[in-house]
Formats: structure tokens, sequence, C-alpha cells
């Protein structure tokens, strides 16, 4: 969605303090995707200095599902935000969407952040179609043009330099089956 936007991006992995190998492995994933990637933990205190550094000069805008933690991470770059958290249900494990709206908050003078109510799923109907989705995936896009057919959807088709990628290792599988899911996912809106 923010390629579709066209927005700087950075991936702000939180709660690495519950598991730092795969904090580690999703941090390097999306590195490799062309992404700039921050490790963070508000119980343990990593990466809120950094976090900050990318706040300053900006107007940047905290997005994600319910209950990872922006509103906590928020109050961490600066105590006097005093920004309402909640917990995460111990039974379906998901946030209790605490934060109900967009407050554009003054860090200083010339950098604004936007707390933003959490999600629980992504939309797909902004993406008109199934040939868009490929250009909303950095390292796909990026050697799209070496595969035999310019239209080639990554999918079935033959000499795909993009299942290449894969199979080498360049493009990492599991981003690879996300763009599948997402593919099919977008084919079977258009269906109804
Ligand atoms: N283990 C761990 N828990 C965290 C961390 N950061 C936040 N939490 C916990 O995650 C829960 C949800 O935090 P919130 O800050 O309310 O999450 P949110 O993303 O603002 O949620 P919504 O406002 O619902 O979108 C709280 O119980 C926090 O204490 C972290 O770094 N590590
Ligand atoms: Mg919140
Ligand atoms: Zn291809």
């Amino acid at each position: 969605m923010s390629e579709y936007e066209g927005l700087d991006v950075t991936v702000c992995i939180n709660k690495s303090d519950l598991n730092l190998d795969l904090s580690e492995k999703y941090k390097k994933i999306y590195e490799k995707a062309g992404y700039k990637v921050l490790l963070t933990s508000t119980k343990l205190d990593i990466g809120i200095d950094d976090l900050k550094k990318n706040l300053l000069g900006n107007i940047s805008v905290f997005a994600g599902p319910s209950g990872v933690g922006k509103s906590s991470l928020l109050n961490k770059v600066d105590n006097r935000l005093n920004l309402e958290t909640g917990t995460v249900s111990n039974k379906t494990r998901r946030g209790k969407h605490t934060t109900r709206h967009i407050e554009l908050l003054e860090l200083d003078s010339e950098s604004f952040i936007l707390d933003t109510p959490g999600f629980s799923s992504l939309n797909l109907d902004f993406i008109e179609d199934e040939t868009d989705v490929k250009d909303y995936f950095r390292e796909i896009n990026k050697y799209s043009q070496d595969c035999r057919f310019l239209s080639c959807l990554h999918d079935k088709e033959p000499n795909c330099a993009i299942k290449e990628k894969v199979k080498e290792g360049i493009i990492d599988e599991e981003r690879y089956n996300n763009y599948l899911l997402l593919l099919n996912e977008v084919r079977n809106i258009r269906r109804y």
C-alpha cells in the first residue's frame, strides 16, 4: 500500500524482546527487499534512539496492526505524549483497537507524528488490476524487465527472471509467496 502511495517507508519490527532471532530474520528479509528496517523493543529500550532520529525533521505516520505497540513506541520516543495503550487479547492474540482516532502530535517545531488506529486486515480494493500487484514489490519490480515476456506476472510463465532470482536466493522466497498470495487475492476480487 505504501508503494502504491509512493511513501518513504521505514519498517519497524517492535517487540524484538519476544524473539530476537525471528526479528533479525525479518530484518534481513525486508532489507534485502530494499527497505530501511529498525528493530525495537519498548520493554528492553532497544532501538528507540534510532527511531527518534528517523522521526526528526519529518512528518511520520505510525501504521500497523492493532496491538503491535505503536502508541507504546511513541510514548518511549517522547514521554510527554502520554498516549493510551492497550493489551493484547490472550485468546485471539490480537490487539484491542485502543487508539480510536488519528492524532497529529508535535515532537518539535519541525517534527510531527501521527498515531493511528491499528488495522486488523489489509483491504486490497485499491489495486485496480492483477498486473499492478508486481509493481508494489520493490525487488520484483527491479528485475521484471529481464523476464521473457514483458507482460510476465511471474506466476506460471516460462523463462521468468523473478522465479530464477528466487531460486538463486536473491529474492526472498517468503516475499515471493506473499506476492503470489496477493496476486491470487486480487484475481478473486475481480471475479465477483
Ligand atoms: N513484549 C513487548 N510488548 C510490547 C512492546 N511494545 C508494546 N508492547 C505491548 O503491546 C501491547 C499493545 O501496545 P499498544 O501501544 O497499545 O499497541 P498499538 O499498536 O498502539 O495498538 P492499537 O492502538 O490498538 O492500534 C501493550 O500491552 C504493550 O505493553 C515491546 O517492545 N515488547
Ligand atoms: Mg495505539
Ligand atoms: Zn517473470
